[in-house]
This record gives structure tokens, C-alpha cells and sequence, in this order.
């Protein structure tokens, strides 16, 4: 390793928070010079991912747009419900809890928020559908904030790990390839590793995002053992200084190996090369699965722990109140949330504004 490479490798310290704004990097050991530290804080990761987004798509906006199915699925059912009555009374509640529990949050959560619900309201606001709405919203929120803790990735002495799973199809491949050109914006050095060894197509197409955002791409021989590629990956990033190595895996196998016993095979083959590897396992569900998301991220939580979760295709889909039911029966951080195919359409996960965006425009109006 060059004398440069050590000594950037020494620099930095990198850690997972759940604080605001991106981590700072912490210089580790003493010889370090203020200005050579200083040249190595890279810009901001939020900035450089919303540059490449158009100004109509921006924050609130783009998510709003984003949401739009789920909202006038879920909402639109409880504001036709506020149209036609206006007082929680024995009928009210029983056509709400119909619509939380068909809204694919879960019956468990749909429960526990009904009677939240009725619990948390004050007598006077009983026959007030806009204070039913808004106190309806917070409690969304409040479960949704337990599970807000964005994935911040920073230099570290050695690479940061990130393995991906999930069914085929749930979008691992998309969202990896978006995670590495949010990063590499950042001005990191990415390696994007191919472990769905058993279609050609899956890494061929890891290529093409390769190609696309100009990040290398490790890869095996075709059919060849995904945790021996990834193993030879981390002895690439180790040898290049890669800041961060994003792992793709099969989200079905062709094999007599079971999915699960493969992955657990690819965890402890990561932590033979680097002992704290994986640093994060993401589990990347399609929202579009509802109800079923729930008990998909359950199985695989039972065989690799889960670290964190991406949700995908909340643009095209009624269901993304799923998103609720997730984070309240499994507590697993919610990191990104995937609004549609382009690169930027990868955001953080951030409770207030998915809330907000749930309920824009939200408005009770007048009984007829
Ligand atoms: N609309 C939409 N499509 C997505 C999103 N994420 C992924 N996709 C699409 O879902 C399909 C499957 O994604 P892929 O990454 O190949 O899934 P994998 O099999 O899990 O690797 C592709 O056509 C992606 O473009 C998203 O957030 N929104
Ligand atoms: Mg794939």
C-alpha cells in the first residue's frame, strides 16, 4: 500500500448515526495537518445527490409526487369517510378500522392506531374530522420516527461493507447502483460487487450502472460461488483503498443451496477478510408487496439480521402505507426509500417529510 493510501486510511473513522446533517469525519491518530484534513472533508452527500435532480422533483415535491398513489388510496379513503360523517362514534371507528386494516399497514399497527387514536382525543374533538385527521397524522408519524436513521457513510481505515438482499425484483440492483452514484458524487471510490452469480443478465446489468456512473464492477465467472466473488472483491477494495463496497446478491437460486443458507454463507465469508463485515446488510423490499412486505422482511431478518431497509417502488403503488406496518412490527431502520427508476430517485429515509408528503393537501371539506 502507497504511503499516501496508508496514511488516508488512518484519517478517518467512519460510524453509523442518527443524527442530523452528514458525519463529520474524525481524524484518527495525531499526525494529522489541519489543511490536509481539511482537503479531505468532501461536500456535502445531500447537496451532491440533489444536483443531478430537476428543480420540479425537489425534496417535498418529488416525494409528494412520489406518494401520489398511496395518498389518494389511504387518505382519499378517509377523507371520503370524514365527507360522510363527522363524529367518532361507533360507526366511524368501525369504517376506520376498516380502512387502516385494508390500507396494508398491517392489522396489528392498524389496531394499535386506532385505539391510540381514540385514547389520545380530547371529548370535544370527537365530532372534528379535520382534529381526527391531524391527530391521525401524528401517530403515523410518531412510529415512523423510531425507524428514522439514514445510512451515513464516511472514510473509514478500512472499506464499509454493504451487503444487499431481497426477492428478485425488489429493485437491489437499481438501488445499489443509485447508492453508488449518490456516493461516488460525494467524491467517494465505490466498488459494486456482482454476487448474483447465477444470471448472466443480473451482472450484466450491474455493469451497465457500472458504465453508466463509472464504477467499477467486481465479478466472478458465470454460475460461480457469489461468497468467493464478494470475498476476492474485499481483497480488491482492501488492496484499492475503496471507501465503500456495495455487495449485490440473488434473490433466488437455481441451486439445491437454500437463498438464506447462501446469504448466511456470504456473511461469514465478508467477516473472514473484514471482521466487522458487513457493516450493514440492507434488506430492499417492494412496496408494491403490501401487507406481504411485512412477512417477507421478517424471513429474511430470521436468517441474516437485517441492519437496515430500503423501500422501493413507492411511486407506483397504493401501498405504501406498508411502510408504517414495517416500521412498527420490526423497528429496523428505515434508510432509503426508492420514488421511481432514476438515479436521484433514491432518498433518505426521513419520517417528518414522508408524513408530510402522505398527507399533502389533505382537506375535510364540508359535509354536503
Ligand atoms: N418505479 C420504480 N421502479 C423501480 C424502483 N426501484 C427499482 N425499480 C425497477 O424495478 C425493476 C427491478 O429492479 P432490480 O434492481 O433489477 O431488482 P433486483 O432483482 O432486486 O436486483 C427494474 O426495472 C427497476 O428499474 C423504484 O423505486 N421505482
Ligand atoms: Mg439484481
Amino acid at each position: 500500500m502507497t504511503e499516501e493510501k496508508t496514511k488516508k486510511r488512518g484519517l478517518f473513522q467512519r460510524f453509523f448515526k442518527r443524527d442530523e446533517g452528514p458525519a463529520a469525519p474524525e481524524p484518527v491518530g495525531a499526525a494529522v495537518e489541519p489543511a490536509e484534513e481539511a482537503a479531505r472533508i468532501r461536500p456535502d452527500f445531500e447537496q451532491v445527490a440533489d444536483h443531478a435532480e430537476p428543480d420540479e422533483t425537489k425534496g417535498i415535491v418529488g416525494l409528494t409526487k412520489g406518494l401520489e398513489k398511496t395518498r389518494s388510496g389511504f387518505i382519499g379513503s378517509l377523507e371520503a369517510l370524514f365527507r360522510s360523517r363527522r363524529e367518532l362514534d361507533e360507526g366511524m371507528t368501525a369504517s376506520l378500522e376498516q380502512i387502516l386494516v385494508t390500507a396494508d399497514i398491517g392489522v396489528k399497527t392498524a389496531y394499535q392506531l386506532l385505539e391510540k387514536l381514540t385514547a389520545s382525543l380530547k371529548r370535544k374533538e370527537f365530532d372534528d374530522p379535520d382534529a381526527i385527521m391531524m391527530r391521525l397524522r401524528s401517530l403515523i408519524e410518531e412510529m415512523l420516527v423510531e425507524v428514522e436513521s439514514p445510512l451515513r457513510l464516511s472514510f473509514g481505515p478500512e472499506p464499509l461493507v454493504v451487503m444487499v438482499v431481497g426477492v428478485n425484483g425488489s429493485g437491489k440492483t437499481t438501488t445499489i447502483a443509485k447508492i453508488a452514484a449518490r456516493h461516488k458524487a460525494a467524491g467517494g471510490k465505490v466498488l459494486m460487487v456482482a454476487g448474483d452469480t447465477f444470471r448472466a443478465a443480473a451482472v450484466e446489468q450491474l455493469e451497465v450502472w457500472g458504465g453508466r456512473i463509472g464504477c467499477p464492477v467486481a465479478r466472478g465467472k458465470e454460475g460461480a460461488d457469489p461468497s468467493a466473488v464478494a470475498f476476492d472483491a474485499l481483497g480488491r477494495a482492501l488492496d484499492e483503498g475503496t471507501d465503500l463496497v456495495l455487495v449485490d446478491t440473488a434473490g433466488r437460486l437455481h441451486t439445491r443451496v437454500p437463498l438464506m443458507e447462501q446469504l448466511k454463507k456470504m456473511r461469514r465469508t465478508l467477516a473472514k477478510k473484514i471482521p466487522a463485515a458487513p457493516h450493514e446488510t440492507l434488506l430492499v423490499i417492494d412496496a408494491s408487496n403490501g401487507q406481504n412486505a411485512i412477512l417477507q422482511a421478517k424471513q429474511f431478518n430470521e436468517a441474516v439480521p437485517v441492519t437496515g431497509i430500503a423501500l422501493t417502488k413507492l411511486d407506483g403503488t397504493s401501498k405504501g402505507g406498508c411502510l408504517v406496518g414495517i416500521s412498527n412490527e420490526l423497528g429496523i431502520p428505515v434508510r432509503y426509500i426508492g420514488i421511481g427508476e432514476k438515479m436521484h430517485d433514491l432518498r433518505d429515509f426521513n419520517a417528518r417529510d414522508f408524513t408530510a408528503a402522505l398527507f399533502a393537501g389533505t382537506s375535510i371539506p364540508d359535509r354536503q
